[in-house]
Protein backbone atom coordinates (compact mmCIF):
# COMPACT_ATOMS: atom_id res chain seq x y z
CA UNK A 1 0.00 0.00 0.00
CA UNK A 2 3.04 2.33 1.00
CA UNK A 3 4.64 1.05 -1.51
CA UNK A 4 2.28 1.80 -4.78
CA UNK A 5 1.89 4.82 -3.11
CA UNK A 6 5.02 6.53 -3.17
CA UNK A 7 5.34 5.07 -6.59
CA UNK A 8 1.83 6.13 -7.92
CA UNK A 9 2.26 9.90 -7.04
CA UNK A 10 5.66 10.53 -9.56
CA UNK A 11 3.92 8.42 -12.00
CA UNK A 12 0.68 10.45 -12.13
CA UNK A 13 2.68 13.77 -11.84
CA UNK A 14 4.59 12.27 -15.11
CA UNK A 15 1.33 11.57 -16.46
CA UNK A 16 -0.40 14.93 -15.48
CA UNK A 17 2.48 16.52 -17.04
CA UNK A 18 2.55 14.69 -20.33
CA UNK A 19 -0.91 15.15 -20.65
CA UNK A 20 -0.88 18.60 -20.38
CA UNK A 21 1.88 18.87 -22.63
CA UNK A 22 -0.01 17.15 -25.56
CA UNK A 23 -2.75 19.15 -24.27
CA UNK A 24 -0.84 22.37 -25.20
CA UNK A 25 0.67 20.72 -28.47
CA UNK A 26 -2.52 20.25 -29.32
CA UNK A 27 -4.10 23.75 -29.03
CA UNK A 28 -0.95 25.28 -30.37
CA UNK A 29 -1.31 23.05 -33.68
CA UNK A 30 -4.24 23.94 -36.07
CA UNK A 31 -6.50 21.33 -37.15
CA UNK A 32 -6.24 22.09 -40.89
CA UNK A 33 -3.37 21.76 -43.80
CA UNK A 34 -2.73 24.89 -45.70
CA UNK A 35 -2.42 23.69 -48.86
CA UNK A 36 -4.06 20.35 -50.51
CA UNK A 37 -1.50 17.87 -52.13
CA UNK A 38 -3.85 17.39 -54.96
CA UNK A 39 -1.55 16.93 -58.39
CA UNK A 40 -3.46 19.11 -60.51
CA UNK A 41 -4.37 21.54 -58.14
CA UNK A 42 -1.06 23.75 -60.00
CA UNK A 43 -2.85 23.59 -63.17
CA UNK A 44 -5.81 25.54 -61.47
CA UNK A 45 -4.53 29.35 -61.72
CA UNK A 46 -7.35 30.68 -59.93
CA UNK A 47 -5.89 28.75 -57.07
CA UNK A 48 -2.03 29.51 -57.37
CA UNK A 49 -1.49 31.37 -54.27
CA UNK A 50 -3.18 34.92 -52.58
CA UNK A 51 -2.93 36.83 -56.09
CA UNK A 52 -6.48 35.32 -58.19
CA UNK A 53 -8.79 35.75 -55.61
CA UNK A 54 -6.98 35.15 -51.60
CA UNK A 55 -7.28 31.26 -51.16
CA UNK A 56 -4.47 29.98 -49.91
CA UNK A 57 -4.83 32.84 -47.04
CA UNK A 58 -8.69 31.76 -46.62
CA UNK A 59 -7.80 27.70 -46.51
CA UNK A 60 -5.56 28.65 -43.21
CA UNK A 61 -9.00 29.45 -41.98
CA UNK A 62 -11.02 26.69 -43.29
CA UNK A 63 -11.92 24.59 -46.09
CA UNK A 64 -15.61 24.29 -45.74
CA UNK A 65 -16.68 22.21 -42.97
CA UNK A 66 -20.00 20.26 -43.00
CA UNK A 67 -22.07 22.95 -44.78
CA UNK A 68 -24.59 21.45 -47.32
CA UNK A 69 -24.68 23.78 -50.83
CA UNK A 70 -27.35 22.63 -53.86
CA UNK A 71 -25.87 22.64 -57.37
CA UNK A 72 -29.07 23.24 -59.28
CA UNK A 73 -27.74 21.59 -62.66
CA UNK A 74 -27.28 19.34 -65.12
CA UNK A 75 -26.64 16.85 -62.16
CA UNK A 76 -23.43 15.72 -61.58
CA UNK A 77 -21.12 12.28 -62.27
CA UNK A 78 -21.77 11.00 -58.91
CA UNK A 79 -19.29 8.33 -58.89
CA UNK A 80 -16.31 11.03 -59.81
CA UNK A 81 -13.58 9.80 -57.26
CA UNK A 82 -13.03 13.57 -56.31
CA UNK A 83 -16.41 14.36 -55.70
CA UNK A 84 -18.54 11.55 -54.53
CA UNK A 85 -16.71 11.66 -51.07
CA UNK A 86 -18.15 15.19 -50.27
CA UNK A 87 -21.60 14.45 -51.63
CA UNK A 88 -24.44 15.41 -49.06
CA UNK A 89 -26.70 12.43 -47.58
CA UNK A 90 -30.20 12.66 -46.98
CA UNK A 91 -30.55 11.54 -43.55
CA UNK A 92 -34.33 11.14 -43.98
CA UNK A 93 -34.11 8.35 -46.51
CA UNK A 94 -32.78 4.65 -46.93
CA UNK A 95 -30.77 3.77 -49.82
CA UNK A 96 -32.20 1.33 -52.87
CA UNK A 97 -35.24 0.20 -50.91
CA UNK A 98 -37.70 1.83 -53.81
CA UNK A 99 -39.56 3.50 -51.50
CA UNK A 100 -40.17 7.77 -51.05
CA UNK A 101 -39.27 7.08 -47.20
CA UNK A 102 -39.19 10.80 -46.24
CA UNK A 103 -42.41 11.58 -48.09
CA UNK A 104 -40.58 14.23 -50.83
CA UNK A 105 -42.16 12.88 -53.87
CA UNK A 106 -38.43 11.39 -54.86
CA UNK A 107 -37.63 7.42 -54.57
CA UNK A 108 -34.58 7.19 -52.60
CA UNK A 109 -33.00 10.31 -52.89
CA UNK A 110 -30.26 9.74 -50.68
CA UNK A 111 -27.42 11.89 -52.70
CA UNK A 112 -30.25 14.44 -54.22
CA UNK A 113 -32.71 14.68 -56.49
CA UNK A 114 -33.24 14.98 -60.44
CA UNK A 115 -36.79 17.15 -60.62
CA UNK A 116 -36.44 17.07 -64.14
CA UNK A 117 -37.71 13.29 -64.37
CA UNK A 118 -38.72 13.44 -60.97
CA UNK A 119 -36.35 10.90 -59.70
CA UNK A 120 -33.87 10.78 -57.12
CA UNK A 121 -30.79 10.13 -59.34
CA UNK A 122 -28.97 13.27 -60.43
CA UNK A 123 -26.87 11.54 -62.44
CA UNK A 124 -25.27 14.42 -64.70
CA UNK A 125 -25.64 13.74 -68.48
CA UNK A 126 -23.89 16.51 -70.20
CA UNK A 127 -20.82 17.39 -67.99
CA UNK A 128 -21.68 21.09 -66.95
CA UNK A 129 -22.71 20.14 -63.55
CA UNK A 130 -19.94 18.03 -62.43
CA UNK A 131 -17.69 20.92 -64.10
CA UNK A 132 -19.36 23.11 -61.33
CA UNK A 133 -19.78 20.88 -58.47
CA UNK A 134 -16.03 20.46 -58.75
CA UNK A 135 -14.78 24.26 -58.50
CA UNK A 136 -16.79 24.34 -55.48
CA UNK A 137 -16.17 20.97 -53.77
CA UNK A 138 -13.73 18.73 -55.24
CA UNK A 139 -12.40 16.55 -52.72
CA UNK A 140 -8.96 18.37 -51.54
CA UNK A 141 -5.71 15.98 -50.32
CA UNK A 142 -6.93 13.11 -51.62
CA UNK A 143 -3.92 13.00 -53.93
CA UNK A 144 -6.06 12.78 -56.94
CA UNK A 145 -7.03 15.35 -59.52
CA UNK A 146 -8.19 18.80 -58.06
CA UNK A 147 -9.39 20.65 -54.91
CA UNK A 148 -12.67 23.26 -54.64
CA UNK A 149 -12.66 26.38 -53.17
CA UNK A 150 -14.45 24.27 -50.01
CA UNK A 151 -12.91 21.35 -50.56
CA UNK A 152 -14.64 19.63 -47.44
CA UNK A 153 -17.48 20.93 -48.06
CA UNK A 154 -21.10 18.79 -48.64
CA UNK A 155 -22.83 18.68 -52.11
CA UNK A 156 -26.19 18.27 -52.50
CA UNK A 157 -26.87 18.17 -56.18
CA UNK A 158 -29.97 18.70 -57.72
CA UNK A 159 -30.68 18.65 -61.60
CA UNK A 160 -32.79 21.09 -62.71
CA UNK A 161 -31.20 21.05 -66.70
CA UNK A 162 -31.49 18.24 -68.89
CA UNK A 163 -28.85 16.78 -70.88
CA UNK A 164 -28.77 19.15 -73.52
CA UNK A 165 -28.04 22.12 -71.13
CA UNK A 166 -31.85 23.51 -70.87
CA UNK A 167 -34.06 23.59 -68.77
CA UNK A 168 -37.06 25.65 -67.56
CA UNK A 169 -38.03 28.07 -64.63
CA UNK A 170 -40.61 25.85 -63.14
CA UNK A 171 -37.74 23.10 -62.78
CA UNK A 172 -35.26 25.37 -61.17
CA UNK A 173 -38.17 26.52 -58.65
CA UNK A 174 -38.67 22.80 -57.91
CA UNK A 175 -34.84 22.32 -57.37
CA UNK A 176 -35.14 25.68 -54.93
CA UNK A 177 -37.84 23.93 -53.24
CA UNK A 178 -35.88 21.07 -52.84
CA UNK A 179 -32.71 22.72 -51.62
CA UNK A 180 -35.05 24.67 -48.66
CA UNK A 181 -36.40 21.82 -47.29
CA UNK A 182 -33.30 19.85 -47.24
CA UNK A 183 -31.20 22.62 -45.67
CA UNK A 184 -28.78 23.85 -48.46
CA UNK A 185 -27.28 26.85 -46.37
CA UNK A 186 -26.56 28.24 -50.02
CA UNK A 187 -27.59 27.86 -53.88
CA UNK A 188 -25.41 27.72 -56.64
CA UNK A 189 -27.40 28.56 -60.21
CA UNK A 190 -25.09 28.53 -62.89
CA UNK A 191 -28.04 29.51 -65.34
CA UNK A 192 -29.41 32.02 -67.04
CA UNK A 193 -32.56 33.01 -68.86
CA UNK A 194 -33.88 36.30 -70.93
CA UNK A 195 -37.05 36.65 -69.54
CA UNK A 196 -38.00 37.24 -65.66
CA UNK A 197 -40.39 34.50 -64.41
CA UNK A 198 -42.64 35.02 -61.36
CA UNK A 199 -42.55 31.47 -60.79
CA UNK A 200 -38.56 31.49 -60.07
CA UNK A 201 -39.43 34.84 -58.55
CA UNK A 202 -41.34 33.46 -55.61
CA UNK A 203 -39.16 30.48 -54.90
CA UNK A 204 -36.33 32.81 -54.68
CA UNK A 205 -38.28 34.50 -52.12
CA UNK A 206 -38.95 31.79 -50.01
CA UNK A 207 -35.09 30.57 -50.18
CA UNK A 208 -34.20 34.21 -48.89
CA UNK A 209 -37.03 33.41 -46.24
CA UNK A 210 -35.42 30.08 -45.60
CA UNK A 211 -31.84 32.27 -44.78
CA UNK A 212 -30.47 31.10 -48.01
CA UNK A 213 -27.84 32.59 -50.00
CA UNK A 214 -28.28 32.08 -53.87
CA UNK A 215 -25.21 32.67 -55.97
CA UNK A 216 -26.40 33.29 -60.03
CA UNK A 217 -24.12 32.94 -63.37
CA UNK A 218 -24.23 36.79 -65.05
CA UNK A 219 -24.57 35.20 -68.06
CA UNK A 220 -22.26 34.66 -71.57
CA UNK A 221 -24.08 37.25 -73.79
CA UNK A 222 -21.32 39.64 -73.10
CA UNK A 223 -24.27 42.08 -72.34
CA UNK A 224 -25.06 45.42 -70.18
CA UNK A 225 -27.51 43.66 -67.60
CA UNK A 226 -28.99 47.37 -66.82
CA UNK A 227 -29.77 47.65 -70.20
CA UNK A 228 -30.65 43.76 -71.65
CA UNK A 229 -31.29 41.88 -68.12
CA UNK A 230 -30.76 38.57 -67.69
CA UNK A 231 -32.41 36.48 -65.11
CA UNK A 232 -32.36 35.29 -62.24
CA UNK A 233 -28.37 37.46 -62.17
CA UNK A 234 -30.63 40.46 -62.37
CA UNK A 235 -33.38 39.61 -59.89
CA UNK A 236 -34.11 42.69 -57.16
CA UNK A 237 -33.63 40.10 -54.30
CA UNK A 238 -30.89 40.80 -51.33
CA UNK A 239 -30.06 37.32 -51.59
CA UNK A 240 -29.38 36.79 -55.11
CA UNK A 241 -25.58 37.84 -55.80
CA UNK A 242 -24.51 37.57 -59.62
CA UNK A 243 -21.18 36.62 -60.83
CA UNK A 244 -19.33 38.40 -64.32
CA UNK A 245 -16.62 36.27 -65.10
CA UNK A 246 -12.55 37.17 -65.35
CA UNK A 247 -9.35 36.20 -66.73
CA UNK A 248 -5.92 35.36 -65.55
CA UNK A 249 -4.74 39.13 -66.44
CA UNK A 250 -7.80 39.55 -64.10
CA UNK A 251 -9.40 41.57 -67.22
CA UNK A 252 -13.62 40.83 -67.84
CA UNK A 253 -13.73 37.51 -69.92
CA UNK A 254 -14.78 38.14 -73.06
CA UNK A 255 -18.11 36.30 -73.20
CA UNK A 256 -19.10 37.71 -69.71
CA UNK A 257 -22.13 39.63 -69.24
CA UNK A 258 -21.54 42.47 -67.10
CA UNK A 259 -23.30 46.30 -65.87
CA UNK A 260 -24.48 48.11 -62.25
CA UNK A 261 -26.80 44.45 -61.54
CA UNK A 262 -23.52 42.48 -61.56
CA UNK A 263 -22.18 42.33 -57.64
CA UNK A 264 -18.97 40.40 -58.67
CA UNK A 265 -16.51 39.60 -60.78
CA UNK A 266 -14.80 36.36 -60.12
CA UNK A 267 -12.36 33.63 -62.04
CA UNK A 268 -14.37 32.28 -64.82
CA UNK A 269 -11.86 31.41 -68.45
CA UNK A 270 -10.56 28.23 -68.69
CA UNK A 271 -10.48 26.70 -65.19
CA UNK A 272 -9.86 23.44 -64.51
CA UNK A 273 -12.85 21.09 -62.51
CA UNK A 274 -14.17 17.79 -62.79
CA UNK A 275 -15.87 16.26 -65.85
CA UNK A 276 -17.76 12.93 -66.54
CA UNK A 277 -16.09 9.89 -66.15
CA UNK A 278 -13.94 10.63 -63.49
CA UNK A 279 -12.01 12.99 -65.62
CA UNK A 280 -10.98 16.77 -65.83
CA UNK A 281 -11.83 19.66 -68.49
CA UNK A 282 -10.88 23.07 -68.92
CA UNK A 283 -14.07 25.18 -69.43
CA UNK A 284 -15.12 29.21 -69.82
CA UNK A 285 -17.74 30.51 -68.90
CA UNK A 286 -20.13 32.99 -66.03
CA UNK A 287 -21.17 29.09 -64.77
CA UNK A 288 -17.58 28.92 -63.66
CA UNK A 289 -17.09 32.19 -61.90
CA UNK A 290 -20.60 31.80 -59.73
CA UNK A 291 -19.34 28.76 -58.08
CA UNK A 292 -16.33 30.54 -57.38
CA UNK A 293 -18.57 32.77 -55.09
CA UNK A 294 -21.06 30.15 -53.63
CA UNK A 295 -17.66 28.17 -52.54
CA UNK A 296 -16.43 31.40 -50.57
CA UNK A 297 -19.61 31.87 -49.49
CA UNK A 298 -19.49 27.99 -47.91
CA UNK A 299 -16.26 28.72 -46.90
CA UNK A 300 -17.93 31.77 -44.69
CA UNK A 301 -20.76 30.08 -43.90
CA UNK A 302 -18.26 27.28 -42.47
CA UNK A 303 -16.78 29.47 -39.86
CA UNK A 304 -19.92 31.30 -39.20
CA UNK A 305 -22.51 28.37 -38.38
CA UNK A 306 -25.59 29.97 -37.74
CA UNK A 307 -25.87 33.27 -40.26
CA UNK A 308 -27.95 33.89 -43.06
CA UNK A 309 -27.93 35.51 -46.13
CA UNK A 310 -27.37 38.83 -45.15
CA UNK A 311 -24.11 37.82 -43.54
CA UNK A 312 -23.05 35.70 -45.93
CA UNK A 313 -23.39 38.00 -48.78
CA UNK A 314 -21.97 41.08 -46.60
CA UNK A 315 -18.91 38.64 -46.49
CA UNK A 316 -18.46 37.85 -50.24
CA UNK A 317 -19.95 41.42 -51.42
CA UNK A 318 -17.87 43.51 -48.52
CA UNK A 319 -15.04 41.98 -48.42
CA UNK A 320 -14.07 41.58 -52.24
CA UNK A 321 -11.85 43.66 -54.31
CA UNK A 322 -11.74 47.13 -55.47
CA UNK A 323 -11.75 46.55 -59.26
CA UNK A 324 -12.44 48.77 -62.54
CA UNK A 325 -14.32 46.37 -63.99
CA UNK A 326 -17.68 47.45 -65.19
CA UNK A 327 -19.70 45.63 -62.62
CA UNK A 328 -21.59 47.09 -59.51
CA UNK A 329 -18.93 45.49 -56.66
CA UNK A 330 -15.65 44.40 -56.81
CA UNK A 331 -13.89 41.23 -57.42
CA UNK A 332 -13.78 37.86 -55.36
CA UNK A 333 -11.22 37.95 -52.57
CA UNK A 334 -11.86 34.99 -49.94
CA UNK A 335 -9.75 36.21 -47.49
CA UNK A 336 -11.17 39.68 -47.20
CA UNK A 337 -14.86 37.38 -47.30
CA UNK A 338 -13.40 35.65 -44.52
CA UNK A 339 -11.91 38.19 -42.59
CA UNK A 340 -15.71 39.88 -42.40
CA UNK A 341 -16.82 36.82 -39.71
CA UNK A 342 -13.58 35.79 -38.14
CA UNK A 343 -12.35 38.30 -35.33
CA UNK A 344 -8.35 39.73 -36.01
CA UNK A 345 -7.44 37.82 -33.38
CA UNK A 346 -8.32 34.55 -34.25
CA UNK A 347 -7.31 35.26 -37.78
CA UNK A 348 -4.06 32.77 -38.72
CA UNK A 349 -0.89 33.95 -40.23
CA UNK A 350 0.30 32.46 -42.92
CA UNK A 351 2.64 29.92 -42.42
CA UNK A 352 1.35 29.72 -39.06
CA UNK A 353 -0.88 26.93 -39.40
CA UNK A 354 1.74 24.26 -40.64
CA UNK A 355 5.11 22.95 -40.42
CA UNK A 356 5.77 23.43 -43.95
CA UNK A 357 4.09 24.07 -46.88
CA UNK A 358 3.06 21.35 -49.09
CA UNK A 359 2.68 22.96 -52.30
CA UNK A 360 3.25 20.51 -55.29
CA UNK A 361 4.18 23.18 -57.59
CA UNK A 362 6.55 26.49 -57.52
CA UNK A 363 4.69 29.74 -57.02
CA UNK A 364 4.83 31.52 -60.29
CA UNK A 365 5.24 35.14 -60.80
CA UNK A 366 2.21 37.04 -62.96
CA UNK A 367 4.86 36.98 -65.96
CA UNK A 368 5.26 33.09 -65.43
CA UNK A 369 1.82 32.52 -65.10
CA UNK A 370 0.47 33.98 -68.05
CA UNK A 371 3.08 32.13 -69.64
CA UNK A 372 1.41 29.39 -68.46
CA UNK A 373 -1.78 30.05 -68.99
CA UNK A 374 -0.86 30.63 -72.84
CA UNK A 375 0.83 26.86 -73.00
CA UNK A 376 -2.60 25.80 -71.27
CA UNK A 377 -4.80 27.99 -73.74
CA UNK A 378 -2.67 26.40 -76.75
CA UNK A 379 -2.68 23.14 -75.10
CA UNK A 380 -7.13 23.10 -74.54
CA UNK A 381 -7.49 24.38 -77.65
CA UNK A 382 -5.74 22.07 -79.41
CA UNK A 383 -7.36 19.20 -77.32
CA UNK A 384 -10.75 21.13 -78.24
CA UNK A 385 -10.01 20.92 -82.34
CA UNK A 386 -8.90 17.07 -81.75
CA UNK A 387 -11.95 16.19 -80.39
CA UNK A 388 -14.65 18.48 -81.85
CA UNK A 389 -15.14 16.04 -84.61
CA UNK A 390 -16.32 13.19 -81.91
CA UNK A 391 -18.05 15.69 -79.76
CA UNK A 392 -20.29 16.89 -82.57
CA UNK A 393 -20.82 13.11 -83.86
CA UNK A 394 -21.60 12.22 -80.52
CA UNK A 395 -23.94 15.25 -79.76
CA UNK A 396 -25.53 14.42 -82.83
CA UNK A 397 -26.43 10.92 -81.89
CA UNK A 398 -27.42 11.93 -78.84
CA UNK A 399 -29.41 14.62 -80.13
CA UNK A 400 -31.36 12.06 -82.67
CA UNK A 401 -32.13 9.35 -79.54
CA UNK A 402 -33.38 12.44 -77.63
CA UNK A 403 -35.89 13.61 -80.25
CA UNK A 404 -37.00 9.81 -80.89
CA UNK A 405 -37.36 9.58 -77.54
CA UNK A 406 -38.98 13.11 -77.11
CA UNK A 407 -41.60 12.33 -79.98
CA UNK A 408 -42.58 8.83 -78.14
CA UNK A 409 -43.05 10.29 -74.83
CA UNK A 410 -45.31 13.33 -76.62
CA UNK A 411 -47.47 10.38 -78.43
CA UNK A 412 -47.74 8.88 -75.19
CA UNK A 413 -49.16 11.87 -73.30
CA UNK A 414 -49.36 14.98 -75.71
CA UNK A 415 -52.10 16.20 -73.44
CA UNK A 416 -49.70 16.43 -70.49
CA UNK A 417 -46.64 17.90 -72.68
CA UNK A 418 -48.92 20.50 -73.59
CA UNK A 419 -50.68 21.62 -70.32
CA UNK A 420 -46.36 21.77 -69.23
CA UNK A 421 -45.47 23.64 -71.46
CA UNK A 422 -48.81 26.37 -71.44
CA UNK A 423 -47.94 27.08 -67.33
CA UNK A 424 -47.99 30.65 -66.38
CA UNK A 425 -44.98 32.21 -65.19
CA UNK A 426 -42.46 29.53 -66.40
CA UNK A 427 -39.60 30.86 -69.22
CA UNK A 428 -37.10 28.78 -70.53
CA UNK A 429 -32.98 28.69 -68.94
CA UNK A 430 -29.61 27.18 -69.93
CA UNK A 431 -26.16 26.73 -68.42
CA UNK A 432 -24.52 29.75 -68.23
CA1 LIG B 1 -37.57 10.84 -50.79
CA1 LIG C 1 -35.75 4.91 -49.91
CA1 LIG D 1 -8.78 15.99 -55.18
Amino acid sequence: MLRRSRVGAPLRTVLHVLVTLVVCALAATPALAVRPDDPRLADVWAFDGDAPMGIDSAWDQTVGGDVVVAILDTGIDLTHPDLRDNLWTNPGEIPGNGRDDDGNGYVDDVHGADVVSGDGVPQDDNGHGTHVAGIIAARGGNGIGTAGVAWRARIMPVKVLDGGAGGDTGGVARGVDYAISKGARIINLSLAGNQRSPVLDDALQRAQDAGILVVAAAGNQHRDLAILPSWPAASPLDNVVSVAATTVEGLLASISSFGSPVDLAAPGDLILSTALGGDYEWRTGTSMASPMVAGVATLVASVAPTADWRTLRDAVVGGARRTVLPIGGGTLDAAGALRRVIPADRWRAPGAAAPAPTTTGARTTPTATASATQERDRQAKALAAATADAKAEATHELRRSRLQARSARLARSSRGARSRALLPGVVPVRAA
